[in-house]
């Protein structure tokens, strides 16, 4: 029987699980309702390493050790130094090595034959994200003719940009050895139309086939969302746990969130300086509002990562110092993960979020905050246009320049204000808009437009794929 095979840098093994808010909860719909094989790198670093299978139901998960140079040169070098900050449109920050990008390389190979070990002429290929740009090349290398698919969670830049990553001539074009390429927004897909069209001279018109040699490749827009039903449960429910009451208890006034990875593409300098700047023109608001910003540490061995964890913590040490009083406290810091229900119900308590990145693929801590809320007095959704989310959000939240903290100031200052049927009004447009994109869905809308088919069928599909291969 065909199965889905997805592929991605970390795999939530029914063991170890992953970050709750990452591929898990995305991939959640498709490993229920089809069987899955998932592999990827099992996050060990061994000097030996081996591969490691567990079953559970219908599912397979496939992990694979890493050695401390492959760590280094394709996650930490060329995944996290090069690809992630040139894809978020900071050149300023890419470091590139040859040695990286060779070492970038050499694990996709390995993850192409781990698959080859596996994989069966039906099953549909499923590619997550940047670490694995070139994994198509690498498998039609090896002679498989599957159905391969890939969605990039992160933002895809305008050619301008990624033309100046050494080598892109190599790398990005390999993603034409995919049958369909997903992006989060059309702005990504149309960049990478141009990219194409610009380079490979093939037609930007992005629903076009574009002819690659044997191959055809289609772009497709396929934006991420959330559970959003079952997250406002849980908001709920949460809204009533001890943990949650402390925190609006101990707080005088208004609570404002914000809930980001500590990476310097979420906006959180440049955001601190914008509640500051709230503060020093609204002294009204002194004693009556409290920012929680909740930030667990990521990638803490590069050092940009080190870096904005020192001005991040400088910068809130200031705002307590210049605005705080012995009964309050501006702001509040803490660099540790919480619970989905404990931020649920965090999100539900404050009145409102500051999501500013610098440039996000989409944010759901955008969609999550805005699930939680109680529709008869929802907080206000503050949120940087330079987001994904901000397509979907536009008519319901308050859109903002993330770079400009005077304009942001000012949006908090709305924010704070902003009349209970404003409030309601916005609220329940960008909850229809949450509705009308569940993330139930989104998996089977990816592999039916891979499949070339209206709604997905898996033995459907699978029996296609592997005529298609029998024709090769
Ligand atoms: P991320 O960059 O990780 O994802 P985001 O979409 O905001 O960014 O997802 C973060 C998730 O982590 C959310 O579900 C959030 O609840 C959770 N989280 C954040 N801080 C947390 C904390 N302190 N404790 C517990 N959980 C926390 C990438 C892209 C995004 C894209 C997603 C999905 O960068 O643009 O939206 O993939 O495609």
């Amino acid at each position: 029987m065909a199965r889905i095979f997805i592929i991605s840098n970390r795999v939530a093994t029914p063991q170890a699980g992953l970050h709750p808010g990452g591929l898990e909860v995305v991939l959640k719909a498709t490993l229920k309702n089809h069987p899955c094989v998932w592999l990827g790198w099992s996050g060990e670093i061994k000097r030996h390493p081996k591969t490691h299978t567990v079953r559970k139901g219908d599912n397979v998960f496939i992990v694979s050790d890493l050695t401390k140079e492959d760590f280094e040169e394709y996650y930490n070098g060329f995944a996290n130094r090069v690809l992630w900050p040139i894809l978020h449109y900071r050149l300023d920050l890419a470091e590139f090595s040859r040695r990286d990008l060779t070492g970038y390389l050499r694990v996709n190979d390995h993850f192409a034959d781990e698959m080859v070990k596996v994989l069966k002429p039906d099953d549909i290929v499923w590619v997550h994200d940047y670490h694995l740009i070139p994994l198509a090349r690498a498998l039609r290398a090896r002679g498989l003719t599957n159905r391969i698919g890939f969605f990039l969670h992160i933002p895809m830049p305008p050619p301008e940009i990624i033309t100046a990553m050494p080598n892109h001539e190599n790398l990005i074009p390999s993603l034409c050895h995919y049958d369909l390429v997903g992006f989060q927004t059309d702005n990504d897909a149309a960049n990478f139309a141009r990219y194409l069209a610009n380079e490979l001279g093939t037609p930007s018109h992005i629903s076009r086939r574009l002819g690659t040699g044997e191959r055809a490749m289609r772009l497709g827009v396929f934006p991420v969302g959330i559970e959003t039903r079952q997250f406002a449960r849980m908001a709920r429910r949460a809204e009533k746990t001890e943990m949650v009451q402390k925190v609006k208890d101990s707080v005088p006034g208004a609570l404002v969130i914000g809930v980001d990875r500590l990476d310097y593409t979420k906006g959180i300098t440049l955001r601190l300086e914008a509640y500051e700047r709230f503060l020093a023109a609204n002294p009204q608001w002194h004693g009556k509002v409290t920012y929680l910003q909740i930030t667990p540490k990521s990638r803490s061995q590069i050092p940009e990562y080190a870096d904005i964890e020192q001005v991040v913590n400088a910068a809130a040490g200031r705002i307590n110092g210049a605005f705080g009083d012995a009964s309050w406290s501006p702001m509040r810091y803490v660099n540790r993960p919480y619970g989905r229900t404990a931020l649920a119900g965090l999100y539900r308590a404050a009145r409102a979020a500051l999501v500013t990145p610098l440039r996000d693929g989409m944010n759901l801590v955008a969609k999550e905050y805005v699930a939680a809320q109680d529709p008869a007095d929802p907080g206000v959704l503050i949120l940087s246009r330079f987001a994904g989310a901000a397509v979907e959000f536009r008519d319901g939240a308050l859109l903002v320049n993330p770079y400009d903290p005077d304009a942001v100031g000012a949006a908090i200052a709305r924010a704070m204000e902003m009349p209970g049927d404003e409030r309601r009004r916005r609220h329940a447009s960008l909850y229809a808009a949450l509705l009308k994109n569940d993330i139930a869905e989104w998996g089977d809308k990816f592999l039916s437009a891979l499949v070339g088919s209206k709604s997905f069928n898996l033995e459907k599909a699978g029996r296609q794929s592997q005529d298609r291969s029998l024709r090769h």
